[in-house]
């Protein structure tokens, strides 16, 4: 089958690419150009000669009609986003147009050339902001109420993505992805930015860890798990919404532990707090229920906080030696 991926240079894109090779899928991709030709294609360097990549942008309609006809997918998956939350308070405008208009784009363009393509839409637990049910946990019933241009971003794409069901019979899922992250994430989120800079610290190139809000909560689980679920929730019979999470939450700080413990540094020595890394809004606690998912797929977190942490340290250790 042909496949395409937006965002496929992207961390979760990079990973379901090779999850998709494996399976014996033709594998495309768009790619945004970059002055430094390197940055296009660096999480995706070593298996580039198998894929088929194309310019592109999801603010340009043109370029997505192009992707979609040179590709013959039957299925897309759409992974390109402003992903960085904090940064879509300083470009509020553009990760409207990417994140949000960027997907209606990508249906609308579906919707012309073949409806019968079916798209997975990478939908966030930013949109719940700081709703929970009673217990604490995001289902998805559980209402909607973003406190990020990224989140409400994000919201504009999920409501579409029903939207098109809806009207026009499409197969559209949204996954309700909770964090997820890698070796391969970017290092202006936390769980990178820890690893990266307390490896520093550990070879004397730098003296502090400076972090925003240390006492927000998330459900982090491994981009290599989250993107099976991706994979498992386009195999369905009929498109749905699901959340994709694994029920555990922990603080920043216990990132900070866990990490500075493996590396044997001291919190109170190294760690500082800048405002300069806080959001004007936060949310405060997330902790997805993926029971649907799970029964749906029979999909399960296989890789736990502790272990991803001690990967993405020892990635660090390699790459910083
Ligand atoms: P990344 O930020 O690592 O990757 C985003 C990808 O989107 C990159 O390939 C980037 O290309 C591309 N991109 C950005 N803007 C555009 C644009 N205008 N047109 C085309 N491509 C663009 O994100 P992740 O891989 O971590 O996440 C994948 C998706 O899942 C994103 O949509 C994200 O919002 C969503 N998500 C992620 C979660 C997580 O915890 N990781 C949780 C929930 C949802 P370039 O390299 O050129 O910038
Ligand atoms: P998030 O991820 O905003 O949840 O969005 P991020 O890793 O950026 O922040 C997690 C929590 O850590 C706090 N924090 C800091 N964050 C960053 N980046 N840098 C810091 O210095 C710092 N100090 C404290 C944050 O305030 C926050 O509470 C991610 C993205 O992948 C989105 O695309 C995705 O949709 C959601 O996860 C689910």
């Amino acid at each position: 089958m042909d496949v395409l991926i937006t965002g496929i240079n992207g961390q979760d894109g990079s990973y379901l690419a090779e999850l998709l090779l494996g399976l014996g899928h033709n594998v495309h991709g768009i790619v945004r150009r970059n002055s430094q030709s390197e940055n296009q294609t660096s999480r995706i360097e070593h298996i580039r000669h198998k894929l088929h990549l194309y310019y592109g942008d999801l603010t340009d309609f043109a370029s997505i009609i192009t992707a979609l006809k040179k590709s013959n997918a039957q299925m897309v998956f759409n992974l390109a986003a402003q992903s960085h939350v904090k940064i879509s308070f300083e470009q509020p405008v553009y990760t409207m147009q990417a994140t949000g208009v960027g997907f209606l784009n990508l249906a609308e363009a579906v919707r012309i050339i073949n409806p019968a393509i079916k798209i997975f839409q990478a939908s966030s637990s930013e949109m719940f902001g700081n709703s929970a049910d009673g217990d604490g946990f995001q289902r998805e019933l559980t209402p909607f109420a973003p406190v990020s241009p990224y989140g409400i971003a994000k919201l504009m794409a999920h409501q579409t993505a029903i939207n098109y069901r809806d009207s026009y019979g499409m197969f559209v899922t949204n996954g309700i992805f909770f964090n997820h992250e890698s070796p391969r994430r970017g290092t202006n989120f936390l769980t990178n930015k820890v690893c990266k800079t307390a490896v520093e610290i550990s070879q004397g190139k730098t003296d502090a860890l400076v972090l925003g809000n240390i006492n927000t909560r998330r459900d982090w689980g491994h981009s290599k798990d989250y993107v099976k679920a991706m994979w498992a929730l386009l195999q369905l019979d009929k498109p749905t919404d699901a959340i994709c999470a694994t029920g555990h939450t922990h603080a920043v700080g216990d990132v900070v532990d866990h990490v500075f413990g493996k590396l044997k540094l001291n919190r109170e020595k190294y760690l500082r707090t800048d405002k300069r890394f806080e959001r004007p809004t936060e949310i405060f606690s997330l902790c997805g229920d993926s029971s649907k998912l799970r029964s749906l797929t029979g999909w399960k977190p296989e890789i736990s906080f502790e272990a991803m942490l001690d990967e993405m340290v020892d990635y660090w250790l390699k790459e910083l030696k």
